[in-house]
C-alpha cells in the first residue's frame, strides 16, 4: 500500500523512539470493567483467550521491530492481586480469599484479576531528555483513579518502570500526581518538526483533557482526563512551559465512545492524524497546535463524512502505531479491522496514499485486545530517546528476536487457552501465575517487581 522506493526517502538515520509495549496477562478477561469503553461493555462476559492474546501481542512487537526501530516489552502485573482483595476485607488463605470473593463479590474478584496493565500508553506520560529543563528522561506514571480495577497498577508499574530505566543520573521515573484523574500517554501527543519522532531535537507536548476547565462535561460517559492532572504532570515531568499545550478534548467525542483521547488522534513527529471531532472548538485546536509548532505540524483530519466518528471507535483508526522508520519514512500499523470496514479502509488507503508523510500502512491482528477497546497503539507506551541513550533500558526488558522465541515459549508453558469469570477464583490459576511471574522475572534479571516476591505471598 503506497510504499515509495526507499531512495526516494530523505535518510535521517537518527535514532528513533523506543516502543515499551505491554505483555499481555495470564489472566485476559472481559469483565465489562470499563463504563465509556464501548467494546468493553460489547464484551463482558465473552470467553477470552489469554494464550492467544499474549501471541498477537508478540506479533506486533515483532513486526513493528522488524520496521526498524527498538522495541522493548513492560512485564504484566500479578492477577488475581491478593493484596487488593485483602484490603477490601477478605481474610484466611490466598485461596480463602479468592472464594469469598467469587461467592460474595465477583465484581471486586474481576477488578483485581483484570490484565489491564498490558495497555502500557496508560502506564505513564512519557518527557524525553530533549524537552525537560534538566535535561534527563522522565516518566511520570498515571494514576488512573477513574477506573477501579486500573487504579490497582500506579505502584506496580511504578516499580517495573524504576527496574527497566535504572539510571537515576538520566532518568526519573515519578509517582503519580495527586490532582485529579491521570490516564498518561494516552492522553498526550508530542509533536516535533521533522519526521524524527526521536529525542534528538525538542518537541512539542500536547495534552488533552476531557474535563476540569469549568466547561460542560460528556452527558453519557465519564471524562477520565483532568486539565489539574495533565497540568501537573507537566510541571513534574520538568517540561519547560513553552512546550505544553493543553487542548480539551470533544465530549461529544467521549460520548461515542471515544474514552482516551487516542482513540480518535494521534500524532507522531511533524505528523497529527485526527478525526475531526476529537478536539472541542476543532478549528482553534488546530490553530492552537499549529501556533505551538511554529506553523510545523502536518494535520491529516479525516472528516465525520467520510469516517463517522462512531466508525472511527469501531474500527480503532485513530487507534494506530505511527513509526518513523530509520529511513524517514512512516508505517501507519492499524487494527485489522480497519482492512475490513469500507469507511476505516478507504480512510487508511488515502492516509497511506503517499501524498502525507505516511507512505505504508500495516494491518495488525490484535483481536484478543481489541475487544476490551484495546488497539495497536493503547498496547504501547512510546519513550523518544536520544541517540546517547539508547542504552536507557535495561537490556532484560529489550525484545529481540532470540529472546520472542523464549518469551512465546513461556507463554506456551503458563497461559490458559481460554478464561471464563468463575476462572479467576481458581487458586491453581494463581499458583500457575506466580510460578509463571517467577520464571519470567528471573529470566528478564532485574530484580523482584511483585508484591508477591517482595512481601511474600498475599
Ligand atoms: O482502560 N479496557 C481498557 C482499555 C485501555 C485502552 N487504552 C488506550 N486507549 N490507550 C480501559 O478501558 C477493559 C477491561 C474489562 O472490561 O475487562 C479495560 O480496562
Amino acid at each position: 500500500m503506497g510504499v515509495r522506493p526507499a531512495e526516494q526517502r530523505t535518510t535521517l538515520l537518527r535514532v528513533p523512539e523506543l516502543q515499551l509495549d505491554g505483555l499481555v496477562g495470564p489472566t485476559h478477561n472481559y469483565a465489562g470493567l470499563s463504563p465509556g469503553n464501548v467494546a468493553s461493555q460489547a464484551n463482558r462476559a465473552a470467553v477470552s483467550h489469554p494464550r492467544k492474546a499474549a501471541l498477537q501481542g508478540l506479533d506486533k512487537m515483532r513486526a513493528v521491530a522488524a520496521l526498524g526501530v527498538p522495541q522493548g516489552f513492560l512485564p504484566p502485573h500479578e492477577r488475581p492481586h491478593v493484596p487488593t482483595l485483602r484490603a477490601l476485607g477478605f481474610g484466611g488463605s490466598d485461596a480463602d480469599v479468592l472464594a469469598a470473593a467469587h461467592r460474595d463479590a465477583p465484581h471486586l474478584l474481576a477488578r483485581a484479576s483484570s490484565a489491564s496493565a498490558m495497555w502500557t500508553a496508560n502506564a505513564a506520560t512519557v518527557i524525553p531528555s530533549a524537552d525537560a529543563a534538566d535535561g534527563r528522561l522522565h516518566l511520570v506514571v498515571a494514576n488512573l483513579r477513574s477506573m477501579p480495577h486500573r487504579a490497582i497498577e500506579p505502584a506496580t508499574t511504578a516499580r517495573i518502570l524504576r527496574a527497566a530505566f535504572p539510571d537515576t543520573t538520566r532518568a526519573t521515573v515519578h509517582e503519580p500526581v495527586d490532582s485529579g484523574g491521570d490516564e498518561g500517554a494516552a492522553n498526550h501527543i508530542r509533536l516535533t518538526p521533522s519526521h524524527d519522532a526521536g529525542a534528538d531535537e525538542a518537541g512539542t507536548h500536547v495534552f488533552v483533557f476531557g474535563t476540569g476547565d469549568g466547561s460542560s462535561p460528556p452527558k453519557v460517559h465519564p471524562a477520565r482526563q483532568e486539565l489539574a492532572a495533565s497540568m501537573h504532570v507537566a510541571t513534574c515531568g520538568g517540561l519547560t512551559p513553552a512546550r505544553a499545550l493543553f487542548i480539551r478534548q470533544n465530549p461529544d467525542a467521549i460520548d461515542a465512545g471515544c474514552f482516551h483521547n487516542d482513540v480518535c488522534s494521534v500524532g507522531n513527529g511533524n505528523v497529527l492524524l485526527m478525526h475531526e471531532r476529537a478536539f472541542a472548538d476543532g478549528t482553534e485546536a488546530l490553530d492552537r497546535i499549529r501556533e505551538a509548532t511554529a506553523g510545523g505540524v502536518i494535520p491529516i483530519v479525516v472528516r465525520d463524512v467520510d469516517l463517522p466518528i462512531a466508525e472511527a471507535v469501531s474500527s480503532y483508526l485513530f487507534n494506530s502505531q505511527v513509526i518513523t522508520r530509520p529511513d524517514g519514512g512512516m508505517t501507519i500499523v492499524a487494527p485489522s479491522e480497519c482492512g475490513e470496514m469500507p469507511n476505516a479502509r478507504r480512510a487508511l488507503d488515502r492516509i497511506a496514499d503517499g501524498t502525507t508523510p505516511i507512505d505504508a500502512a500495516l494491518l495488525m491482528d490484535v483481536r484478543e485486545s481489541m475487544r476490551n477497546g484495546g488497539g495497536p497503539a493503547c498496547l504501547r507506551l512510546r519513550v523518544p530517546l536520544r541517540r546517547s541513550e539508547s542504552d536507557l533500558l535495561h537490556p532484560g526488558f529489550r525484545w529481540t528476536p532470540d529472546r520472542d522465541a523464549w518469551l512465546r515459549a513461556w507463554i506456551e508453558r503458563w497461559y490458559p487457552d481460554s478464561l471464563t469469570p468463575d476462572d479467576l477464583a481458581d487458586p491453581s490459576l494463581l499458583r500457575s501465575m506466580r510460578d509463571a511471574l517467577d520464571a519470567l522475572t528471573s529470566w528478564i534479571g532485574a530484580g523482584s517487581l511483585y508484591d508477591f516476591q517482595l512481601r511474600g505471598n498475599g
